[in-house]
This record gives structure tokens, C-alpha cells and sequence, in this order.
């Protein structure tokens, strides 16, 4: 379950006070101010990480204390800074004012920093305000203030690509396998009910895959599932075909095609002008009779479709496949 909204405030440190303090030696009188600077006070930052995933850290705690920088004292000596506190979010992260929910930051790929408040600057020591005409300044400053601040963190989970497919093909296990995402997945149909969304990363990139319920032939007439759930993978850029390839499919690999396409096309054209890929799952169980794979493989030549011939349950060629499906996202 994705966690998509939390309410926290946080509180940079406080600069350190600067010192008041003069030399003393031995034989050395008025030996002039020494006070030292206070430290700065710790900020609060937040970076999107591709080692989170969802919001739920935020859930336990909602209160966050940058450490308040340390006094100055004698003999030059400043103090020291207070510690940052460095957070992490995922990528689609958004930061906004509370309560009136003012866009602040937008996280809107992996990668990013933004200090939310930062610490107070340490006060300066009195060995700074030492003049021509002051040769004894017991002048010195204070820290200032570290900052609080309440914010709302949502995070936004738009779909880049869809994963479509006949019931069983692996769509759920695909998923499983390239993301964080841990859906359902059984050896009989319609095992998935309700859209899964799992980040994928890549490199230092990200993207949100939907794992949406098995299509059937008929599906537009409201067999099996229907097609209601295909409104979640609308707005994504990329589609990609599981396609079950295995002797042990319902459908040849080529029927499966056509039959993911026919459905698509009466529920809505425009869903085929997206980039089309294809995963041709489940080689493991292929025998040595390529005839039906290589069918599909010379159709998708035709029509410039890429395709990965893939076992999502062994793991086998998953990194070509998010490499075709990142170039797709994002062209270097
Ligand atoms: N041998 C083999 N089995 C696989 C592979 N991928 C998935 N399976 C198996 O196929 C069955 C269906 O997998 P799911 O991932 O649930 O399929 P799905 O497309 O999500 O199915 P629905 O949610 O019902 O549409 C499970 O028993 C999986 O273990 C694969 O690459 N090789
Ligand atoms: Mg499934």
C-alpha cells in the first residue's frame, strides 16, 4: 500500500552564540578579545532517493530537529556546526506549504536536493569587532534563530507505462521482479483484481510501471474483467505487451498480440498511438520449436516493435528490457 500524503514539520538548528573572551597570559597584558564564532546551526534536507520508495517513514515520525550549532569560546575557538538532517523521498515527491498547500519543491526525478530550512549562522566572537579606536570590543553576536516549518509531502504516482496482457501471462510477476512492488501471483487466471504501481529504477533514473488485471478476447463486450481498469494506464507514455510465449499459453504468441490489440482498439484508438514494446515471457519453458516466437518476432520487426524475449520468473534479460523501456522514457 502506498502511503501518498503526510503532514510534517521540521526545525533547522540554531546558529551558536558567538563568544565574548580576551587573551589572558602571563606577561602578556590586555591581550586583546579571542572569543570564536558560534557553529552554524543543521539544516534540513531532502534528496530523492532511489532507495525510497513511498512516504511511510514519514508516517512514524511527523518531526524532524536539525542539531543547533555549538558556541564559540575562547581563544579563537568557533563552535561547532550543528548536524544536518538528510531525508529521503522518492522520486514524485511533492512539497508544499501547510496548510495552504503552496507548491515549495517538486521532486520530480531521482537525484534531487532541496534544503527546507536551513540553520541559523553562528553569532560572530568578539575577536571580529576589534578596531582602532576599540581595542577591547565586548561585542559579540548571537546565533540566529533556526527556522520551523510545516509542510505536506504528497506523493504522486503517475503511471509512465502500462503493462498489458492476456490473464497469467506474468504481468505481476514482471513487476515483481523490476520494481519494489510485491502484488499477487498465482498459476490461475485473473489472479490481479485492483491496478498495482511499482517504481522501477535504472541507473539514476525512475519510472512508475502499472500492473493492470488480465484482458481476455471479448474483454469490450465485459468478458472476464471488462476493460474498466484500462482508464489507469490512459495517461502513461509507453505500453508494454506481455505476451506468454511458453507451449503451455491459451492463445499463440501471435494471437495473443492480436487479440491485446483488437480489445485495446474498441476501448479507446488513441491507446495505440503509444510506444509499444513487447515482453516475450516465459522462455524458460520454450521447447526448440521457435516457429510461434519468431513469428512474432518478424511481425514486430515489421512494425518496428521492440521485443525482449524474457522470463520474468528466472530473472533472464530484465536489464535489456528496462534499458529499451528508459530509452523509450527518456531518449539520451
Ligand atoms: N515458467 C515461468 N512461469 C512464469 C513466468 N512468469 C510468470 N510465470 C508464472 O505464471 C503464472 C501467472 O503469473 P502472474 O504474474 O500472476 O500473471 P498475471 O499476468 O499477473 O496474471 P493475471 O493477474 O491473472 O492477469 C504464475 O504461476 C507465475 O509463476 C516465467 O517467466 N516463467
Ligand atoms: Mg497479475
Amino acid at each position: 500500500m502506498f502511503i501518498d500524503r503526510a503532514v510534517v514539520s521540521f526545525r533547522s538548528g540554531d546558529g551558536g552564540d558567538g563568544s565574548r573572551s580576551f587573551r589572558r597570559e602571563r606577561f602578556i597584558p590586555r591581550g586583546g578579545p579571542d572569543g570564536g564564532d558560534g557553529g552554524k546551526g543543521g539544516d534540513i534536507v531532502l534528496v530523492s532517493s532511489p532507495v525510497c520508495q513511498s512516504l511511510t517513514d514519514f508516517k512514524f515520525q511527523r518531526r524532524f530537529v536539525a542539531g543547533n550549532g555549538g558556541a564559540g569560546s575562547g581563544r579563537k575557538r568557533s563552535g561547532r556546526n550543528g548536524a544536518d538532517v538528510v531525508l529521503r523521498v522518492p522520486a514524485g515527491t511533492v512539497v508544499k506549504t501547510f496548510p495552504d498547500e503552496k507548491l515549495i519543491f517538486d521532486f520530480d526525478r531521482l537525484g534531487l536536493r532541496c534544503v527546507l530550512a536551513r540553520g541559523g549562522k553562528g553569532g560572530r566572537g568578539n575577536v571580529h569587532f576589534k578596531s582602532s579606536v576599540n581595542r577591547a570590543p565586548r561585542r559579540c553576536e548571537k546565533g540566529e534563530k533556526g527556522e520551523t516549518i510545516q509542510v505536506v509531502l504528497e506523493l504522486k504516482l503517475i503511471a509512465h507505462t502500462g503493462l498489458v496482457g492476456l490473464p497469467n501471462a506474468g504481468k505481476s510477476t514482471l513487476i515483481s521482479r523490476i520494481s519494489s512492488a510485491r502484488p499477487k501471483i498465482a498459476a490461475y487466471p485473473f489472479t490481479t483484481l485492483t491496478p498495482n504501481l511499482g517504481v522501477v529504477a535504472f541507473r539514476d533514473r525512475s519510472m512508475v510501471v502499472a500492473d493492470i488485471p488480465g484482458i481476455l478476447e471479448g474483454a469490450h463486450r465485459g468478458e472476464g474483467m471488462g476493460l474498466e481498469f484500462l482508464r489507469h494506464i490512459e495517461r502513461t507514455r509507453i505500453l508494454i505487451f506481455v505476451i506468454d510465449v511458453s507451449p503451455f499459453a491459451s492463445l499463440a504468441p501471435m494471437d495473443s498480440f492480436r487479440v491485446l490489440e483488437n480489445e485495446l482498439q474498441r476501448y479507446q484508438p488513441q491507446l495505440l498511438k503509444k510506444k509499444l514494446m513487447v515482453a516475450a515471457n516465459k522462455v524458460d519453458l520454450a521447447d526448440s520449436d521457435r516457429t510461434a516466437i519468431d513469428a512474432l518476432r518478424i511481425f514486430c520487426r515489421r512494425r518496428r516493435i521492440p521485443l525482449v524475449e524474457i522470463s520474468a520468473l528466472r530473472g533472464t534479460n530484465l536489464e535489456k528490457l528496462k534499458g529499451i523501456l528508459f530509452r523509450f522514457h527518456e531518449p539520451e
